[in-house]
């Protein structure tokens, strides 16, 4: 079934010219590309798009670095684009995460993990709803 995903390079990814680098994995595996735009999170929207996490302890950290630079959103769609992405991602954990997957080639941390992925399809309809209006999508 196709689905729609929301994808972002954080500001780590950003900073280390990767941006390139990860749209490519998505287009050589066959995903499209339906929306793209780059901007910079303020505090509100990272107290939004991370509000499970807002009571954690690593919540300052991740927020610090969420807001530390632009980052990338991306809306991808394909077959089970939900679940093809975050298997392409690998695991929050860099270090658990496989060789070939994003994180597992690409970073080291567990906070700056060069990538966010929707993890269902609420959370996807809801992020695509923060990032994109209908007309920014083709
Ligand atoms: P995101 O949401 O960025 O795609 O990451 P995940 O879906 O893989 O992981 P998550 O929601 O559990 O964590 C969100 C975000 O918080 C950072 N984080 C997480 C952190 O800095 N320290 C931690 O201990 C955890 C669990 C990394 C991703």
């Amino acid at each position: 079934m196709s689905e729609q995903t929301l994808v972002l390079i954080k500001p780590d990814g950003v900073r280390r010219g990767l941006i390139g680098e990860i749209l490519g994995r998505f287009e050589r595996r066959g995903l499209r590309i339906r929306g793209l735009k780059m901007l910079r999170f303020d505090v509100a929207l990272a107290e939004r798009h991370y509000a499970e996490h807002v009571e954690k302890p690593f919540f300052p950290a991740l927020r610090d670095f969420i807001t530390s630079g632009p980052v990338v959103a991306v809306l991808v769609e394909g077959p089970e684009a939900i679940q093809l992405v975050r298997s392409m991602m690998g695991q929050t954990k860099p270090s658990e995460s496989a060789s070939g997957t994003i994180r597992g080639d690409l970073a080291t941390t567990t906070t700056e993990n060069v990538i966010h992925g929707s993890d269902s399809p609420e959370r996807a309809r809801i992020e695509r709803e923060i990032f994109f209006t209908d007309s920014e999508l083709f």
